[in-house]
């Protein structure tokens, strides 16, 4: 439960003994400790598990323990031995269950039976495997296939997605949005447009041989901890780091390796980030078009007095298209524009282009902050231009590198869990089962929420996730999904979406990756892709939770079963008895990507699928790297014409997983005991007349007639740049408009809202 909100700076780095204790109290309150502490063992480890926790690279050669805070307290909220049984649903209506906290209804523990929800006494009774799958398959086969959406959350392995993408597939629709369209969708259009790949070019070994890193909208020692080490290392070999945030996030300051006895006893951090810039949000496109403009000024500065060029001029001749049209674009653009819109002066500005210039290979990283913008793919582009001003895609130490969110998201789209067609290898799907797929685009995330409220979606498949409470437009949304016929959610703990009830509604209780897999052919093993591209298997190491619950494959294969017509091409039953012959069917499918993939899954690091632009082979359509000009210089939807308009980033806290809220401890930005909280900075403050502490109210700035409003937030005088002010994700959802996305991808704006803030009276 929220309880009274604390502030007070949090002076100790990123790692350390801080989160040595934030560990030890999580294993203690998820009764996880015993299993837990051995099970660390195997965490991220060739014959182990991978990680439930975020995406990030596993080493060859991994530390004695490949993990950090945050994938430890994943394990432990997967492992807790508290349950949601038959008899709590027993014991609480919906209706009640709606008032509680997202942190109150997981905290519940593993769901451990199937249940369907009875709206006579509005209780979730427990329903037989049987009963529930041959209820629902009735069900979809009454409707057009075009009205069912089946979104996947990016946890799923790459066996359950292929079969779940093909399930979709053979019964009718390409609806399979997935929480990437909230996420790094962005990056999956953006990239292949200027570099024909649609995942990142940089692999762990790239950290290695780096001589400059630069991070944007990413916070590393939160969402992506592990990565800490591959920046200490850097760091130690004095590799300049600049990081642009509009919050001094503490993980890019500094950190204590807990992994190093030596650097625990002196508590000496290592400073991570050498350049720190907080750009106002929204405001890198300007950025770093500014270290563009700079880099191509001081080029033309060099043609004139001889010195030797800034610009990789050779890479450009050979390998890019539109650098002309390009650098016109960018000295178009006046420092006094470029300084308005980041928020940075121009001496910063120049300082970071300096320091890019004297590096001979640059990893560009990034994260939600630059993705979930109106501009989003053109700030990723725009990122992707600076790189290729100096050659820094496709040679070792340099490349792009965004940070995936979910452990096995990116290898999901790898497998066919994607609404585009484009990306989808569907003639040969159609050879191998001989079927017809359907050939236009399905829905993604923001047009299945549409289809919601306009009523032509009428069934949800949900494979994970916490769709309603992740999405924006919460207060349309809600009542709309209580208008869907079907809604069926996999899932292994109690969440918000469960309790928007739709007029049929299932409750499918699946095993966790960390759990004991047994199906026909013994223990199984399942596969996942990280941010790098790298694929590796994954062993269950623990007993499931309950005994009555069914791997995520077998729940899709029974769905399958139950929906479509017999198929003696697609053996699902096999499929399920042995996960090798869906890796098998994965290889047939994709035979470049998964060339020998039962016997190479178990290569240490993984094995890494080709990259075309790491080889700088460009799969564009002009056959080239491409420079691209954005639209704009903002990429917010606020135009910055009134002071009094802010825009809100949604974030994340050190103490939850996306919509799972594991407390209320945002350590590292010292906010304890409440997430209804708006961090402001000062000035703003004074000019609205908000005191420290004061209670507000939030109120989107849109001009569609539709009023978001939220009211009960207490202000924190904070670190943000003017203009800007932060709150948690998903307490904030319902501010943001459906239609306000990535004009590309349509992934929602999270971070930056235009909102007014204002004393509640
Ligand atoms: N422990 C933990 N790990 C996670 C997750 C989790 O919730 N908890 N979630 C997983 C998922 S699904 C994802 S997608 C990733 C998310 O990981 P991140 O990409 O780090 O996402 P956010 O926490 O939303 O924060 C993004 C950062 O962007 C900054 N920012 C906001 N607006 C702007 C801007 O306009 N410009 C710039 N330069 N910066 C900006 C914020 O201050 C913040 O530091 O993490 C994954 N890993
Ligand atoms: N305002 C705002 N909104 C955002 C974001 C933001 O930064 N700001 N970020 C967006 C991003 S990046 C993402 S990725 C989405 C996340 O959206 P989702 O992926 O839909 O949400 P999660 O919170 O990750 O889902 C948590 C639920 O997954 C279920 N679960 C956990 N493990 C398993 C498993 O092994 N199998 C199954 N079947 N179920 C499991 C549990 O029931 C748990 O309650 O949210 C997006 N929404
Ligand atoms: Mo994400």
């Amino acid at each position: 439960m929220n309880k009274k909100l604390r502030y007070h700076p949090y002076e100790q780095p990123a790692g350390g003994w801080g989160s040595l204790k934030s560990l030890a109290r999580y294993s203690l309150r998820q009764g996880a400790v015993g299993t837990a502490k051995d099970l660390m063992t195997y965490h991220n480890k060739v014959g182990g598990y991978m990680c439930v926790s975020c995406a990030w690279a596993k080493p060859a050669e991994p530390h004695a323990g490949e993990f950090c805070e945050n994938g430890a307290k994943a394990t432990f909220w997967e492992l807790t031995s508290k349950r949601t049984t038959p008899s709590f649903f027993a014991g609480h209506t919906v209706a009640e269950l709606l008032a509680w906290d997202d942190h109150d209804l997981e905290d519940q523990g593993r769901l451990t039976h199937p249940m369907r929800y009875d709206a006579h006494t509005d209780h979730y009774v427990e329903v037989s495997w049987r009963e529930a799958f041959a209820d629902i398959g009735q069900q979809l086969r009454g409707l057009d296939p075009k009205s069912v959406v089946f979104y996947t959350s990016g946890r799923a392995s790459l066996e359950t997605s292929y079969m779940y993408q093909l399930f979709a597939r053979m019964y009718g629709c390409n609806n399979l949005p997935d929480s990437s369209n909230m996420c790094h969708e962005t990056t999956s259009v953006a990239l292949p447009e200027s570099l024909g790949v649609s995942v990142g070019t940089v692999m762990l070994d790239d950290f290695e041989q780096t001589d400059c890193i630069l991070s944007f909208g990413q916070n590393v020692g939160t969402n992506s901890p592990r990565m800490l080490h591959q920046l200490q290392e850097a760091r130690e070999r004095d590799v300049p780091v600049i990081v642009f945030n509009p919050l001094r996030e503490k993980g890019w300051e500094e950190f204590v390796n807990p992994q190093r006895p030596g650097q625990m006893i002196t508590n000496t951090p290592t400073q991570i980030s050498t350049e720190y810039y907080q750009v106002r949000t929204g405001g890198d496109i300007a950025a770093v078009m500014g270290m563009c403009k700079a880099l191509i000024e001081w080029d033309a500065e060099a043609v004139t007095t001889g010195l030797s060029r800034v610009l990789d001029v050779a890479f450009i001749e050979e390998h890019t298209h539109g650098f002309e049209a390009f650098a016109k674009a960018v000295l178009a653009y006046t420092w006094p524009q470029l300084e308005e819109a980041s928020g940075l002066s121009r001496a910063a500005i120049e300082v970071a282009a300096r320091t890019y210039q004297n590096a001979q290979a640059v990893i560009a990283i990034y994260g939600m902050g630059l993705t979930q913008h109106r501009g989003g793919s053109d700030s990723v582009q725009m990122l992707v231009n600076l790189l290729l001003l100096r050659g820094n895609i496709g040679k070792p130490g340099a490349g792009i590198c965004p940070v995936r969110g979910h452990s096995n998201v990116q290898g999901q789209r790898t497998v066919g869990i994607s609404e585009k067609t484009k990306l989808v290898p569907l003639d040969r799907l159609a050879e191998l089962y001989g079927f017809e797929p359907p050939r236009e685009d399905g829905l993604t995330t923001v047009d299945a929420c549409k289809g919601v409220i306009n009523g032509s979606v009428r069934a949800f498949v949900g494979m994970g996730g916490n769709f309603v409470r992740a999405i924006p437009e919460r207060d349309i949304m809600e009542p709309a999904w209580r208008k869907l016929s079907l809604s069926v959610n996999v899932a292994t703990k109690l969440n918000r979406t469960h309790l928007i009830t739709a007029k049929t509604t299932y409750l499918l209780p699946c095993l966790g990756r960390i759990e004991h897999d047994h199906q026909a052919s013994g223990l199984q093993v399942v596969t996942m892709e990280d941010s790098t591209s790298c694929i590796h298997a994954s062993r269950g190491q623990a007993t499931p939770a309950s005994e009555h619950l069914l791997s995520e494959a077998r729940i899709v294969a029974e769905l399958a079963k139950s929906t479509l017509e017999p198929n003696p091409k697609v053996p699902w039953d096999d499929w399920v008895g042995n996960y090798g012959l869906v890796r098998d069917a994965i290889e047939a499918t994709y035979p470049d990507d998964f060339r020998d993939y039962n016997s190479r899954m178990d290569t240490p690091g993984g094995f890494h699928r080709y990259s075309a632009a790491r080889h700088r082979k460009w799969n564009t359509d002009t056959g080239k790297g491409n420079f691209l000009v954005p639209s704009s210089l903002s990429a917010s939807f606020d135009d910055g014409r009134d002071a009094n308009v802010l825009r809100l980033m949604t974030l994340r806290s050190n103490d939850q997983f996306n919509t799972t809220v594991y407390g209320y401890r945002d350590r590292f930005r010292g906010i304890y005991g409440s997430r209804m909280v708006l961090m402001m900075n000062s000035q703003d403050m004074n000019r609205l007349g908000i005191a420290n502490e004061a209670m507000v109210s939030i109120t989107t700035v849109a001009d569609d007639g539709v009023h978001r409003s939220m009211d009960g937030f207490k202000v924190i005088e904070y670190n943000v740049p003017p203009g800007c002010c932060a709150g948690y994700y998903p307490e904030c959802n319902a501010l943001i408009p459906l239609w306000q996305h990535d004009q590309k991808s349509k992934t929602p704006a999270a971070k930056s809202i235009p909102v007014r803030v204002a004393a509640m009276t």
